[in-house]
């Protein structure tokens, strides 16, 4: 697969896995999960064909680790970023005392004001690292770096869960645990 293949197989597979099953014709279990099969079956008709080892390779090879599949490859669900109603089964976890989240500096007098709230998403999306924020921030204007007081949140009763594939997800992030700095 060349890298522009790759890229739009991938947002395929979000968009379907995420937030529109429609478009390759599936429905999600409850988990998120859907047959791979089925799945491929659906991405031919609806318009995006892909092969069981392209499938294996966006899987694979894909930065962010997006997609997952279960134990003997015959499923796959995509590990967080659903806006589509799933229950993805995390255990809550207990996240480090750093967690960082990129915004854009637009967003900012509201996020003073309101916390950081899940939009579109299930959770408030926190990364481990900062290297990646500044690119997830970027997306949406000039970029921002929030610090958020993660061990704090979670000793004041704050419930945080890690995703697969490593994000930290949690319901809210009240202003009080945002340095803006
Ligand atoms: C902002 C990518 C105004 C929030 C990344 C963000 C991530 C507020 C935007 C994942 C706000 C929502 C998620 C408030 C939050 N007022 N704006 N009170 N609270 N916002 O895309 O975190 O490529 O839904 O700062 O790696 O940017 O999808 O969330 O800018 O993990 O795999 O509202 O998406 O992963 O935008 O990104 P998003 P996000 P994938």
């Amino acid at each position: 697969m060349t890298p522009d293949q790759t890229t739009r197989t991938s947002k395929f597979l979000s968009l379907v896995l995420r937030h529109q099953p429609d478009a390759a014709h599936v429905t999600l279990d409850p988990s998120g999960w859907v047959d791979v099969a089925n799945l491929l079956e659906g991405c031919a008709k609806g318009g995006c064909p892909i092969s069981r080892d392209d499938l294996n390779h966006v899987v694979a090879t894909n930065v962010k680790k997006r997609f997952e599949f279960n134990a003997d490859q015959t499923r796959i669900r995509a590990s967080q970023g659903h806006s589509v109603e799933v229950d993805l089964a995390y255990t809550p976890e207990s996240p480090p005392e750093l967690l960082y989240h990129g915004t854009a500096t637009r967003f900012l007098n509201s996020i003073r004001e309101k916390g950081l709230l899940k939009m579109q998403r299930h959770h408030v999306h926190l990364s481990a690292e900062t290297q990646v924020t500044q690119e997830v921030g970027a997306r949406h204007g000039r970029p921002a770096l929030l610090t958020i007081l993660g061990g704090q949140m979670h000793r004041e009763g704050h419930v945080f869960f890690r995703s697969t594939n490593g994000v930290w997800l949690v319901e809210h992030v009240p202003p009080q645990y945002i340095q803006f700095a």
